[in-house]
């Protein structure tokens, strides 16, 4: 009988991932936040995932935080704000040797969620698939891309690598897993606040090319300092392919910003300058454009964390 995967997070990607793996038959519970979004969930078929334009909707199960089912697998699908208190209100149903996937972007969050459960395996992804909702309960499924898990202090991977494989989900076990959240990081760090301070899709940075190469440069030397030098390779050539090949998209934080939501900038900016005060760095160019993003985020009501 395989391990239940339980989804905390029924938002972009915890949906993404459940609805393939209930396709696949595999064992997959969903956990909502009370008991008023499991009842808005059940009054819903289930969730929807929309591929290539044809919607699909799994009768995937609901709970509530407080079901007693101890947890043996947990896919934490939160924003990284959010992952360590949506984690603890789990806690008495850990199981020992639980084993916890932690899908948020950046940086900060994986480590606080680590610290906090010493008795659980913690596995962190980085993904490059994209989905977004459009609605309750339905995901569009937006772009696809690869999901790298790794485990930093454990290399060997976990035998449900064949469920993911059964569910089509493609991936990578990575045995440098810190290596491609901080070289992420970096790459979030060039782009996305300047697609905020700027107004701009991603392509419109190509208008900015000494301001991206100045944050490049500081960014490698912070991803030498912090021992991440396979991190800081070609760091600025691989930003402006990545603007190239994303011209026509506007960034995530563009997204969050545009749609009045918090954004994920004390796991990424702000990460990245706390990183280098750590190290004594002064690095001058970050520090201003997180001091104008700030401003930016303040000006328009929304939080600076
Ligand atoms: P999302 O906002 O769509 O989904 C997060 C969900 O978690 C929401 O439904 C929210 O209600 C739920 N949640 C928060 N606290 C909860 C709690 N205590 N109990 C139960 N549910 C709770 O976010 P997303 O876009 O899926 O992003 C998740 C993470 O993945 C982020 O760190 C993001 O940067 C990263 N990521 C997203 C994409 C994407 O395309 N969406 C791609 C790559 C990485
Ligand atoms: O990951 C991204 C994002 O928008 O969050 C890219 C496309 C790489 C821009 O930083």
């Amino acid at each position: 009988m395989s391990t239940t995967w339980h989804i905390l997070g029924a938002g972009s990607l915890g949906t993404l991932w459940a609805t393939r793996l209930a396709r696949a038959g595999l064992p997959v519970k969903l956990i909502l936040r009370d008991a008023a979004r499991l009842a808005s969930y059940q009054a819903a078929d289930g969730l929807t995932l929309v591929e290539h334009g044809v919607a699909h909707t799994y009768p995937v199960l609901g709970e509530t935080p407080d079901s007693p089912e101890p947890i043996h697998r947990l896919l934490v699908a939160c924003k990284a704000y959010d992952a360590q208190s949506a984690v603890a209100h789990l806690q008495s149903r850990l199981a020992p040797g639980v084993e916890l996937i932690l899908l948020q972007n950046g940086l900060g969050s994986q480590d606080a969620v680590a610290a906090q459960y010493p008795q659980a395996r913690c596995i962190f992804a980085s993904s490059t698939e994209g989905a977004f909702r459009d609605g309750d309960w339905r995901v569009v499924f937006a772009g696809h891309g690869y999901t790298w898990l790794g485990d930093a202090s454990h290399p060997t991977a976990p035998v449900w690598l064949d469920d993911l494989r059964a569910a089509g989900i493609p991936h990578e076990w990575s045995s440098d897993i810190l290596t491609r959240l901080w070289r992420k990081l970096a790459l979030n760090c060039a782009i996305n606040p300047l697609t905020v301070l700027y107004q701009c899709r991603n392509g419109g940075l190509q208008a900015h090319q000494c301001e991206v190469a100045t944050l490049c440069a500081e960014l490698t030397e912070l991803l030498q300092c912090c021992g991440q030098p396979a991190a800081a390779q070609d760091l600025q050539t691989e930003v402006e392919r990545v603007i190239q090949a994303t011209a026509a998209n506007y960034s995530s934080m563009y997204q969050d910003v545009a749609s009045a939501r918090r954004t994920e900038i004390s796991y990424l900016l702000s990460y990245a300058c706390q990183a280098a005060a750590r190290h004594r760095l002064t690095l001058p160019h970050l520090q201003q454009v997180y001091t104008r993003l700030v401003d930016q985020l303040v000006a328009r009501g929304l939080p600076r964390d």
